[in-house]
């Protein structure tokens, strides 16, 4: 039987990979995890404005996501105008407002620690909401459909870039989830084939910024080690 052949592809050296010595690698490793543990999700935002080229350059980290079959099935629409952020506003509190009323009351018990309301003001506060969409499908000029694969991990892996890279820059970030969101997609005027996912609200803290006190799980709650076993000594 002839092996079947697949054509490769267009293959190339792995570029700019940095290997640093094992005790920088471990001093390095700490030192992230310390920064990411300083992220904190706040709903209190200040008016001041963000540089546009600040949340251009966490966008383009945000696109360096691997995604299913490098299909990069994901959209960001920035929002800083305050008309398409009031729409936004009244469309998000109106169907929270939905949410709130008739959400089973073991969610609203769940909810209670983050004091949560219908009440969104801080999507008219931030200086930006960031729209994140994901492509179903690809869609041709033609019409014609694309299958796209892992695409809800693809999007997902993207905005937690997406955060990371905000917190880094030094801004604080809010991912909303107004439900049903579909309306983003109208007033943000993207094509079919694109599901809103979420919203993600960024800018500076408010000065009186509040923040739910949580805990965080910890290192041996949310991983186990299957370490090479010890072939002698017991
Ligand atoms: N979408 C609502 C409710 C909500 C749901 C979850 I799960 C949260 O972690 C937070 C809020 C809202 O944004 O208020």
């Amino acid at each position: 039987m002839t092996p079947r052949r697949v054509d490769p592809g267009s293959f190339e050296p792995l570029p700019d990979y940095r290997e640093y010595p094992p005790a920088e690698m471990e001093a390095r490793a700490k030192a992230f995890a310390e920064k990411m543990q300083r992220r904190r999700t706040t709903r209190h935002f200040s008016e001041r404005e963000v540089s546009p080229a600040v949340i251009e350059h966490c966008i383009r980290a945000a696109g360096t996501a691997p995604s299913g079959a490098h299909q990069q099935p994901w959209h960001f629409v920035v929002v800083s105008d305050p008309a398409v952020k009031r729409s936004i506003r009244e469309a998000a509190e109106e169907a929270e407002r939905e949410f709130y009323t008739t959400a089973p009351a073991d969610w609203l018990a769940a909810l209670e620690p983050l004091g949560t309301d219908a009440v969104k003001p801080y999507l008219e506060t931030a200086p930006y909401l960031i729209a994140v969409f994901a492509e179903r499908y690809g869609l041709a000029p033609d019409g014609s459909h694309r299958t796209h694969y892992y695409v809800n991990e693809s999007v997902g892996i993207a905005t937690g870039f997406l955060l990371a890279a905000l917190h880094h820059a030094g801004l604080v970030a809010l991912t909303h989830t107004p439900s049903p969101m579909g309306f983003l997609r109208d007033v943000l005027g993207r094509p079919i084939n694109e599901k809103p996912v979420m919203l993600v609200v960024t800018g500076y803290p408010a000065p009186d910024a509040r923040v739910p006190r949580l805990k965080r799980k910890s290192l041996e709650e949310i991983a186990t080690f299957i370490e090479p076993r010890q072939l002698n000594g017991l």
